[in-house]
C-alpha cells in the first residue's frame, strides 16, 4: 500500500467526485469508480458475529461497494466514550474482501426518528429536546433547533471521520458518506418547539433568500409553485414569503439542511470524504405530515441546496415504480445521480443498467442485499451478479465514453416496451425481446423487466451490455437507405481485452434485422452496422 501521510492529505489523495466533461465521477485512488453496491438491512452489521454469513454473499453477488450504517448508539454508548471495534473491523474486512464502504451515518435521525441516538441523548430530554406535534406531544424526533444536540453529535461524527482518516485514509476503504438517513417530519410536518415556534415567526434568512433570487430560472417548477403563491416575495417571514401548504415543510427543510451541513462539514474538516443526503420519496397527492416531509426531496431540494453546500449531491430511495420520473428530478441543476437504496425486486437488475446506461450514475445498491444468505442466489440476485459482472467488464469503456453522450440506457417492461435513443447518427429503437414473441415466456402475464447499456465507440462500432432488449436502426443522415449489421460478436473483456465467443448471425440477429438478446441471457456484445 502506498505510504501516505495522513496528516496532509491533498484533495487528490480522499476519494473525491470530479467533473469529467457532462458527467460527475467518483474518483478512488485517483482511478474513477462505478459503486456496484448493495446496502445492508440495518440491524445486520451490529457484531461482526452476524457479519461472517453475508461476507461470501457479496462476492457471490459481485458487489464492489456496500453501504453499511455506523450507529451513533454503539459508536458514543457513553457520552464522550467512542467505541470504534465494529467500524474497524468492517473496514478491514472489507478490505480484505475487497469491497469499498459508503458509511451511512444513522445519527440523530433514520427513516424521521432518533431511534438510533444513544441512550444517554435519548434520556436527557432536557438538554437534547425533541420536536412536538401540534398540540405539544413529544415526538421521538430529536429537534433539528437545538444548538447542544447538533454540537453533540458534530462532536460524535467528527470522532467518527478522524478515525477512518487514522485507519484508511491510506487505502481508500471507505469512499463515501451518507450522514442521517430518510430525514423527515412525521405525522406533524412542523416541529411546535418553542425553539422551532421562534424560528418560525422570524423572517426568512437572508442567504435562502437571496439564494433562491439567484437561482429562479433553474429552480425546480413544483417549488417554484410553492413560492409563487405570494408573488415571489423576498422578505417577510415564512407565512409571509411562501404561505401556502408547504410553507411548514420549506421551513423544517432548511433547519433540516442547515443542521445537516453542520455535521458534514465538521467530518470534512477532519477528513473530505464526499458526501450525500438520500431521500423517502413522497407518495403522488399526499400532503405534508403524511410522508417524511421535509427531507431532500425534489420540490424542496432548492431549499436543501440553497442551505447544505458541504453536502455533495442527494439521492433517491426507490420502493415505489418510477423509476424514470424521480431520478429525472433527482438529475436536475448538476446533481449526479446515485440510488443508494433500491427495493430488492426483479427490476433492480434492468434498473441498474438503465441508471448507469441513461443517467451515468456514480452508482446502483439494491436494499437490503444480504437477504436469505446461506441459501443459493435466486432468480433476481443471480440477475443483478450477471448484470454487475459484465458492468464490471465494460467498465473501462464506459470510463472513456463518459459525459460525450456517447452512453445510453434502456428500461423496458411490459407497458413501456419500446424506447428510441439517437447515438451519433443512428437512431435506435429498442423493444423488450417478448414484443418479438419468440421466447418461451413472450406469453406469460408478468414481464421481467429487459434493460442494457449501449456505447458507440465508433462511427459505426457499438457495444450493447444487457438482456431482455432488441435494438433495430435508422441512419438519421443517410435516411434514403437502410442500416444493416455489417457484424455482431458475442464475447466478454478478460483483462481489458475482447474476446469473441460467438460470431452472431442468422437465427441470432433474425437474419441481420435485429441486435437481440434473451431475457434469461445477460450478454455483451459488439457490433457494427453499414448502409444498404
Ligand atoms: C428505507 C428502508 C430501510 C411499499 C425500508 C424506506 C432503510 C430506509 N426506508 O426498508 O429502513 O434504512 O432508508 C421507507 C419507504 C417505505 C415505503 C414502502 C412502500
Amino acid at each position: 500500500f502506498p505510504i501516505v501521510q495522513v496528516q496532509n492529505l491533498t484533495a487528490q489523495q480522499i476519494p473525491h467526485l470530479q467533473k469529467v466533461r457532462d458527467e460527475h465521477q467518483l474518483v478512488v485512488s485517483g482511478k474513477p469508480f462505478l459503486m456496484l453496491g448493495g446496502e445492508l438491512g440495518n440491524s445486520t452489521a451490529t457484531t461482526m458475529e452476524s457479519m461472517e454469513a453475508v461476507w461470501p454473499r457479496f462476492k457471490s453477488l459481485n458487489l464492489n461497494t456496500i453501504l453499511v450504517p455506523v450507529y451513533w448508539e454503539l459508536l458514543e454508548p457513553q457520552e464522550g466514550e467512542f467505541d470504534y471495534d465494529l467500524v474497524e473491523d468492517l473496514i478491514i474486512e472489507a478490505r480484505e474482501h475487497n469491497l469499498k464502504i459508503v458509511f451511512l451515518w444513522f445519527g440523530a435521525w433514520k427513516n424521521s426518528m432518533s431511534s438510533h441516538a444513544p441512550a444517554w441523548v435519548k434520556l436527557d430530554q432536557e438538554r437534547f429536546p425533541r420536536a412536538k406535534g401540534e398540540t405539544g406531544e413529544s415526538q421521538e424526533i430529536l429537534t433539528p433547533f437545538s444548538e447542544k444536540t447538533l454540537k453533540a453529535e458534530i462532536n460524535a461524527y467528527r470522532h467518527l471521520l478522524r478515525h477512518i482518516k487514522d485507519i484508511d485514509a491510506g487505502h481508500q476503504t471507505v469512499i463515501l458518506m451518507q450522514p442521517e438517513n430518510e430525514i423527515g417530519m412525521l405525522p406533524s410536518a412542523r416541529d411546535h418547539h418553542s425553539m422551532a415556534n421562534q424560528k418560525f415567526k422570524e423572517e426568512v434568512p437572508a442567504d435562502l433568500l437571496q439564494y433562491l433570487v439567484e437561482n429562479k430560472s433553474d429552480l425546480n417548477p413544483e417549488f417554484l409553485e410553492i413560492w409563487k403563491k405570494n408573488g415571489f416575495k423576498n422578505n417577510g417571514s415564512w407565512e409571509e414569503v411562501f404561505g401556502d401548504l408547504h410553507t411548514d415543510e420549506v421551513f423544517m427543510a432548511y433547519y433540516f439542511a442547515r443542521y445537516t451541513n453542520q455535521i458534514s462539514a465538521a467530518g470534512k474538516e477532519e477528513y473530505a470524504l464526499p458526501a450525500f443526503v438520500n431521500a423517502a420519496l413522497n407518495r403522488p397527492g399526499a400532503k405534508p405530515g403524511e410522508y417524511p416531509s421535509a427531507g431532500p426531496l425534489p420540490h424542496i431540494l432548492d431549499v436543501w441546496k440553497a442551505a447544505s453546500p458541504d453536502i455533495d449531491f442527494y439521492a433517491p430511495d426507490f420502493y415505489n415504480p418510477r423509476f424514470k420520473y424521480w431520478n429525472d428530478l433527482y438529475v436536475r441543476q448538476d446533481n449526479p445521480l446515485f440510488v443508494p437504496e433500491h427495493n430488492f425486486d426483479n427490476t433492480v437488475a434492468a434498473k441498474a443498467l438503465y441508471a448507469i446506461g441513461h443517467y451515468e450514475a456514480l452508482g446502483f445498491s439494491p436494499f437490503s442485499i444480504e437477504q436469505i444468505p446461506g441459501q443459493p442466489l435466486n432468480h433476481k440476485e443471480k440477475k443483478l451478479a450477471e448484470v454487475y459482472e459484465v458492468v464490471h467488464q465494460i467498465k473501462p469503456i464506459l470510463d472513456k465514453y463518459r459525459g460525450q453522450d456517447k452512453v445510453e440506457g434502456v428500461l423496458l417492461d411490459k407497458e413501456v416496451n419500446e424506447a428510441k435513443f439517437v447515438l451519433g447518427d443512428y437512431e435506435f429503437t429498442a423493444e423488450h425481446t417478448f414484443n418479438l414473441g419468440w421466447e418461451p415466456n413472450a406469453a406469460s402475464d408478468e414481464w421481467e423487466p429487459a434493460g442494457a447499456i449501449i456505447i458507440q465507440t465508433g462511427e459505426n462500432e457499438f457495444y450493447f451490455a444487457g438482456f431482455g432488449v432488441s435494438l433495430k436502426m435508422k441512419n438519421l443522415k443517410d435516411t434514403s437507405g437502410r442500416v444493416g449489421i455489417l457484424k455482431t460478436d458475442l464475447g466478454y473483456f478478460e483483462d481489458g481485452k475482447w474476446k469473441v465467443y460467438q460470431h452472431l448471425n442468422g437465427d441470432q440477429t433474425h437474419q441481420g434485422r435485429h441486435i437481440r438478446s434473451f431475457v434469461d441471457d445477460v450478454s455483451i456484445q459488439r457490433f457494427t452496422l453499414y448502409n444498404y
